[in-house]
């Protein structure tokens, strides 16, 4: 099952650069500076819960018409630490959430729906236009993701052989690729509504 989810999670990565490919001016030039890391630790009991990272790599692969395409890409990430996970809609990706919406810390709710996953995932990322070595883009892609002001994502912290769920808001900035918290919710209950 986790290779699956790997395999889910690489699948909406590739989807989402191809959708970020569409309608995008060429920036003349230079890669865009990397933004910060940082480590958050979201109930405060001094364990480091998730990391935000980014990664200047490659990717390669197919475009939309099935001809080889690949080029140079950054990344920012959100990284579960330890026993922690993110949650994942099948199909949906990880930044679906809406305020109202309920995140539960385990399966048994909605089984064929979501999923935990532990592996990092993709909130935003830029890549060369035209191969590697060509000009970058002019902004920041969110992934797989209309543009919205904020966008809300699930998390579960495992604690004391429990897992308690949270939400986090995000303001993702697409001029310099700047994943921001703006707001955050967390429970020892067994579920949790987003926003409140
Ligand atoms: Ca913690």
């Amino acid at each position: 099952m986790k290779i699956l989810r790997n395999l889910l999670l690489i699948a909406s990565i590739i989807a989402f650069f191809y959708s970020c490919n569409e309608d995008k001016e060429a920036l003349n030039g230079a890669q865009p500076e990397i933004p910060q890391p940082a480590i958050c630790d979201f109930n405060e009991d001094l364990i480091n819960d998730f990391s935000i990272a980014y990664y200047l790599g490659i990717w390669d692969g197919y475009d939309s018409e099935g001809n080889p395409a690949g080029g140079d890409m950054i990344t920012g990430d959100i990284e579960p630490l330890l026993d922690n996970s993110v949650w994942c809609e099948i199909g949906g990706g990880w930044l679906f959430l809406q305020p109202g919406d309920t995140v539960y810390s385990d399966y048994s709710h909605d089984t064929t729906i979501h999923f935990w996953a532990e592996s990092p995932v993709v909130l935003v990322a830029i890549a060369t236009t035209a191969g590697s070595g060509s000009d970058w883009e002019k902004e920041w892609s969110i992934a797989g993701e209309p543009d919205r002001e904020f966008y809300y994502l699930g998390f579960r912290i495992k604690k004391d052989n429990n897992y308690i769920p949270g939400w986090l808001k995000l303001k993702i900035h697409t001029s310099n690729g700047v994943i921001e918290i703006t707001d955050k919710g967390i429970t020892e209950n067994d579920y949790i509504i987003v926003g409140e």
